[in-house]
């Protein structure tokens, strides 16, 4: 390695790439061929030859500043674990108008605390309605509307030398119909024909069709799509335009890994891993979480921390807790998975928590999650862009005397503003008359009250919406994890019915909770007494008052514990470096007074308040408003 100590660049020699190259296929190789042989038995030898290859190119050839980013974080593997570890998530587009227009709004999410920059689909879609870019027509080629790879590639270097790191969608289960695969095999290729999954009539799909589950049962019906060219049935889970990839292929599970590592040499530090449960089917299931795609995600691993492990995994996989922790790796043995997962069950049991006031039934769905293993870590979020899906399992509902399905009928009439007394403006999005089942749209600012406060201009209950945001926010930034910012909740911005008026998207009432930023808007943050300065300041000190707290790094322990009182919901983090970290959120309606040493045991003697909102601390009792939590740390 060349050491260039005025302008402190590395240079690695090609001696030791190679030195590297053979202690990552010691370390990782054996977990390759092991899923390779697993999951393509008749294709292993050529398959792994292959892989073999694309291997050792990549780490002999990939940029010098990203080959020594590997060598960082292969010596610090828990760098996304950190508390000053801050994400935003945002659409390019929406956010900045281009990649090009996101690299110059770096300062405004430096003043956030933002360490972390998720930007939604990117990669080239098809034309007209593409799902937000989830219906993918190029993943070598960013959007055009956006800018190009170079355009990706600077916005990267950008970021990493401000210290944040980029992730992106890569949607892994399914490509757009206009896809060149797709396109060759709907043509006859026989090389492409096995990349999806054809029928030419009914039969397998109906018997499939007796067990899946529909994701979108109002715009897009059953999971085959009738193709009246080929006459032919395609497997089609989401959109009619979606086509499911077979990763029974072992051409598709070679593709897709060229697509990774394309996309980590452009420095993608994250890869946000689009709809992994659907990626193995098997009859007689929903075809979700089957064992293979453990084996799928475990083996991509394996090949990526070989050629590119700066490069983490964060699954989307909204699941029921007990098939969630494995794509993290839980489970005997512990695999190397995942890095990150989205925490599905929080956001559900934070939105149902505010709306109930009890905390019982989070802590009691928290505490039940499975442990997850030390180097990896959820994702923690208010709000995303999707819906709202009321995940609300019935042993966790049982546990405090509720019927699952009535209380999910609560929340779905709670936050679309049909409940008398309610605060919310949402929307109901994907109702199922069959089933009774229906999911929920809405910004996190309209979903809490700050809406309706602004349009009845009730300055009283606008106070409230904004102590309601922030509870939910303040246990986010709390929580074992990372932390997610949802572009605009730092801003309050409300529903915007924008999307109704262009029909590639007036159907997908999601868009209602993706507005655009109006920098104007945002220009008032710097306007003292604004809605926006008082939101705004409070993420902003969310973001330091985490980021000094050395308890809150995801390796720690997580405990949830069990309060006398039912509406407050309090839980432990403890690192061993860094200490003892708690949190106490008042989510009732009338003040509370809570006893620490009876919470935290001898310890809580001496608990320094880290940060409160409506909360005091005397005599080792914890007094909490309506809304107020405190985070006390201990040494
Ligand atoms: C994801 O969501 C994306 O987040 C959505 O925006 C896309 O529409 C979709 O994939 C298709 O690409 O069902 O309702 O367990 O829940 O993949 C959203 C994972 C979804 C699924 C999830 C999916």
């Amino acid at each position: 390695m060349v050491w260039h100590a005025e302008t402190s660049e590395l240079e690695p020699g090609p001696s030791l790439r190679a030195a590297v190259l053979a202690a990552r296929v010691e370390r990782h190789w054996p977990t390759v061929l092991h899923g390779v042989r697993q999951l393509y038995p008749g294709h292993a030898p050529a398959l792994a030859g292959a892989l073999a290859e694309l291997v050792r190119t990549s780490v002999l050839q990939r940029p010098a500043p990203l080959f020594v980013r590997d060598l960082a974080r292969d010596a610090d593997p828990g760098w996304f674990q950190r508390a000053d570890n801050i994400g935003y998530v945002c659409y390019a587009d929406l956010f900045a108008g281009t990649l090009a227009g996101v690299a110059e709004r770096l300062d405004y999410l430096a003043e956030l605390g933002v360490r972390y920059l998720h930007l939604m689909p990117l990669l080239r879609p098809r034309d007209g309605e593409n799902d937000g870019g989830y219906a993918v027509a190029a993943y070598d080629e960013v959007n055009p509307a956006l800018g190009t790879m170079a355009d990706l590639q600077s916005l990267a270097t950008a970021l990493h030398g401000r210290e944040m790191s980029l992730c992106i969608d890569l949607v892994l289960n399914h490509t757009a119909a206009e896809h060149p695969w797709a396109v060759k095999a709907r043509a006859g290729d026989p090389a492409y024909r096995d990349h999806y999954l054809f029928f030419p009539d009914r039969t397998v799909p109906d018997r499939y069709e007796t067990t899946l589950l529909e994701v979108f049962p109002t715009f897009a019906p059953g999971n085959f799509t009738w193709l009246p060219d080929l006459r032919q049935w395609v497997w089609t889970t989401f959109h009619e335009f979606q086509w499911d990839l077979n990763w029974a292929s072992p051409h598709v599970f070679q593709a897709m890994f060229e697509v990774m590592l394309q996309l980590a040499d452009q420095g993608v530090d994250v890869l946000r891993l689009d709809a992994a449960p659907f990626m193995w089917k098997r009859e007689g299931t929903i075809c979700q979480n089957e064992p293979e795609v453990h084996v799928l995600l475990t083996t991509l691993r394996a090949l990526m921390s070989i050629a590119a492990p700066a490069t983490a995994f964060k699954a989307e996989a909204i699941v029921a807790p007990e098939q969630l922790t494995p794509y993290l790796g839980a489970g005997e043995p512990e695999r190397h998975e995942c890095d990150l997962a989205y925490n599905n069950q929080l956001m559900v049991m934070l939105w149902s928590s505010l709306a109930t006031g009890d905390a019982k039934l989070m802590a009691n769905a928290l505490r039940r999650i499975g442990p997850i293993p030390s180097g990896a870590a959820w994702v923690n979020y208010v709000r995303c862009h999707d819906d709202i899906g009321w995940a609300i399992m019935p042993a966790d509902s049982q546990s405090v005397g509720w019927d699952s399905f009535a209380h999910r009928d609560f929340l779905l009439q709670f936050f679309s503003g049909t409940f008398p007394q309610s605060f919310a403006e949402g929307a109901i999005f994907q109702y199922n008359p069959e089933t009774g089942d229906g999911r929920t749209s809405g910004t996190a600012a309209s979903l809490s009250g700050i809406e309706r406060a602004l349009t009845d201009g009730d300055e009283v209950h606008l106070q409230i919406a904004c102590a309601r945001l922030e509870l939910l926010y303040a246990v986010v930034y709390a929580y074992g994890g990372v932390p997610l910012l949802y572009m605009g909740d730092e801003l309050g911005l409300c529903n915007d019915a924008g999307y109704l008026a262009d029909p590639a998207k007036a159907d997908d009432n999601r868009w209602m909770h993706r507005p655009r930023m109006d920098w104007a808007v945002a220009e008032r943050r710097n306007v003292q007494g604004t809605l926006e300065a008082r939101l705004f300041a409070m993420f902003a000190s969310l973001a330091t008052d985490r980021a000094s707290t050395g308890a809150l790094d995801a390796s720690g322990q997580l405990v949830v514990l069990q309060p006398s009182d039912p509406h407050v919901l309090a839980f432990t983090r403890t690192h061993p470096a860094h200490g003892t970290f708690a949190m106490l959120a008042n989510f009732g309606h009338a003040t509370t007074v809570v006893g620490l040493e009876a919470l935290l045991g001898a310890s809580a003697a001496g608990a320094q308040v880290r940060r409160a909102r409506a909360a005091t601390v005397a005599d080792g009792t914890a007094t909490l408003a309506p809304h107020g939590y405190l985070w006390l740390t201990q040494p």
